[in-house]
């Protein structure tokens, strides 16, 4: 009897190249082909390079560095401050382009997404040429370059968007997903950080034919929740669907320094103004939320959010900017070095009966982003 044939998911992730020093660089041609950095400047503290165009990383730089180092490395590289408002532009187009093709958008960051097009709206039907179009529409449209990864889950489309940077198409097709990921390194799997990376090479694990040969419960004993997933991965099972933009359930604002704020009076003085444009917003749109959530970036680029529920919605600058400042001081953050702040309202429809708002107390997560 003949099997049927295997149906699989067509997926695109979608990744521009030196985004932030791209964009720069299309914006004013005295920094075409020149090493530049974008980020804080290296003659203020704690500045760091938030990206470098790929002239500059020839020497070694790289995100996340300190601009000082930067400068060392490569003594006559410029730097400029990023313009959010240009990326952000930059981001809803390439969306816009997106979504001539599919609806089932992920966007990830502003230079990122997965695209899901197993039923492109265009009945193209090939997902690299459905790539290849939305390169070409980036490159006539915006004059700028992204990469793309094509396969059939997202896990290895988004590897794979990485492996020809710049300007690159690289498609990795249900044959060869098994020996792709016998080969790749353990610090190249999602979600592998340093730290789980060394725990892996000190058990001899180096790469996803290492990891195969850990029976589920192992990994699981090792690795926590991470290692149902790992053994999933590394036979190349990955379900996780395409999640679309859901409608807007939070109106936030943030602020990314041009320099870390260390003490708490920047800090509170931001989260101030931060506060102030919440509130205007939520006036604006004639809206009362229930939940302050506090977003903080720190200088190793770390990410957490905390939050505060109440009884009554609230819209006021008092009570956002107080919870915010609880939230922060709960943080403890003379301590560490903060690169950005953000302030979210969400909450705003009736309480779901089961939903846990603690009165006295008041509620407080962490999720690691
Ligand atoms: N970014 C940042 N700090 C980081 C990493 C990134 O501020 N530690 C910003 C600047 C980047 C943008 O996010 O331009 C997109 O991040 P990517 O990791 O995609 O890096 P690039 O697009 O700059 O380079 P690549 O060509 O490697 O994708
Ligand atoms: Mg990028």
């Amino acid at each position: 009897m003949e099997t049927p044939p295997q149906t699989h998911r067509k997926i695109i992730h979608i990744d521009m190249d030196a985004f932030y020093a791209s964009v720069e660089q299309r914006d004013n041609p005295e920094l075409r082909g020149i090493p530049l950095v974008v980020g804080g400047l290296p003659e203020g503290r704690g500045g760091v390079v938030a990206t470098a165009s790929y002239e500059a990383r020839k020497f070694g730089i790289r995100s996340a560095m300190p601009s000082k180092q930067a400068l060392q490395l490569c003594p006559h590289v410029t730097f400029v401050r990023p313009r959010f408002p240009a990326y952000k532009e930059v981001s809803q187009k390439i969306r816009e382009i997106f979504s001539r093709y599919t609806d089932l958008i992920e966007p990830l960051s502003l230079d990122e997404a997965y695209l899901d097009v197993t039923n492109d709206k265009l009945n193209i039907g090939s997902a690299i040429e459905i790539a290849k179009q939305i390169k070409q529409a980036i490159k006539d449209e915006l004059q700028l370059t992204a990469s793309a990864g094509v396969s059939i889950n997202k896990f290895v489309a988004k590897i794979a968007s990485d492996i020809n940077k710049p300007d690159g198409l690289t498609f990795i097709g249900p044959s060869s997903i098994e020996a792709f990921m016998a080969k790749l390194a353990v610090e190249k799997f999602h979600g592998v950080g340093k730290v789980t990376a060394e725990k892996m090479k000190k058990m001899g694990l180096h790469t996803g034919a290492d990891l195969k040969q850990l029976a589920e419960d192992e990994l699981v004993k090792h690795f926590g929740k991470a290692g149902r997933f790992y053994y999933r991965i590394v036979r190349g099972d990955d379900q996780r669907e395409v999640q679309p933009h859901r409608e807007t359930k939070s109106l936030a604002a943030e602020d990314t320094f041009a320099y870390d704020l260390t003490t708490m009076e920047e800090m509170e003085a931001e989260l101030d103004k931060i506060a102030r444009t919440v509130c205007d917003r939520l006036e604006k749109y004639n809206l009362k939320g229930r939940t302050v959530t506090l977003k903080i970036k720190y200088s190793n680029f770390k990410q957490i959010t905390r939050n505060k529920s109440f009884i009554s919605p609230f819209g006021d600058f008092e009570t956002i900017n107080s919870a915010a400042r609880q939230l922060l001081a709960a943080t403890k953050p003379e301590d560490t070095r903060i690169r950005l702040l953000g302030i979210s309202i969400s909450n705003f429809g009736e309480l779901e009966p089961k939903q846990k708002v603690e009165k006295a107390t008041d509620q407080l997560k962490l999720f690691n982003l």
